[in-house]
């Protein structure tokens, strides 16, 4: 197989015989983000067609996770690295109800590899720990990631909890389960901060960008 079928058939199949080698073979050539957002990403979407057609079980899909996971500890010391000074400081999080945070830990790297102070609280993060991790942290913005149709609601609700709290910072949202057509009709309206959309980790960093400037 070309290597890049090779990398997306490690996601795939779940396994990690040969991985590294390739891996280091791909870094010749393509840039870390490259190779995660080409090849890897691409087995991961066929990870989630095949779980969709019920040709793969949770635990088969937990072991595409764990190759996903090693690729990007792998790939993380060759990325780019920006540590002029502190930009700014961002609270992440995986929404209340929501497991998935491969995507969110992603963000996490590249902020943090370009100058942010990151506080990542985790995943299935109820809007009370956002609320008392904002007042002790006093952070520029907060990140929420959400992949499931249900973490979308979630947001909507987390972002009404927090007006409540009378925390307005600008609300950074990203994952599978939003578009940014989403994010204006239903969160914004029910917040009093801005709230800004982001397709994927360099989205997130561009628009992070932006907020500090
Ligand atoms: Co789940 N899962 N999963 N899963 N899983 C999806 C999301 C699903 C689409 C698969 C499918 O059916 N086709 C489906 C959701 C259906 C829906 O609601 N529409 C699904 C389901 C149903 C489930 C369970 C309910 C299955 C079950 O138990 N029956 C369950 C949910 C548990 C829960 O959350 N309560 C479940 C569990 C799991 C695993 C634990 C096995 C595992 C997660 C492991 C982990 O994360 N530690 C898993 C996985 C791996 C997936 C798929 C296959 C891959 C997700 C992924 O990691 N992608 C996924 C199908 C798919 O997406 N193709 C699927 C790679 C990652 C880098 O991309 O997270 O999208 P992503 O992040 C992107 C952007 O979205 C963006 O940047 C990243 C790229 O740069 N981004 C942000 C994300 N967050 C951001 C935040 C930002 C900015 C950008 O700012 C703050």
């Amino acid at each position: 197989l070309p290597l890049d079928e090779r990398l997306a058939s490690y996601v795939v199949e779940g396994t990690k015989e040969g991985l590294f080698a390739d891996l280091d073979e791909a870094l010749l050539a393509q840039a870390p983000l490259e190779i995660i957002n080409g090849p890897l990403m691409k087995g991961m979407d066929e990870v989630g067609r095949l779980f969709n057609n019920n040709e793969l079980i949770v635990a088969e899909v937990l072991q595409s996770a764990e190759v996903m996971k090693a690729s990007v500890a792998h790939l993380e010391p060759f990325m780019e690295k920006n540590e002029s000074s502190v930009k700014g400081k961002i609270i992440l999080a995986t929404v209340k109800g929501d497991v998935h945070d491969i995507g969110k830990n992603l963000v996490e790297i590249i902020l943090a590899n370009n100058g942010y102070h990151i506080v990542n609280l985790g995943i299935k993060v109820p809007p009370e720990q956002l609320i008392e991790a904002q007042r002790r942290e006093k952070a520029d913005a907060i990140g929420l990631s959400g992949l499931l149709v249900k973490s979308a609601q979630q947001m909507v609700v987390t972002a009404q909890d927090l007006r409540n709290a009378e925390i307005d910072v600008p609300i950074l949202v990203g994952g599978a389960a939003l578009t940014r057509k989403f994010t204006k009709t239903r969160i914004g309206p029910e917040y009093d901060g801005l709230v800004l959309y982001a397709k994927d980790a360099m989205d997130g960093l561009d628009i992070a960008n932006k907020l500090m400037n």
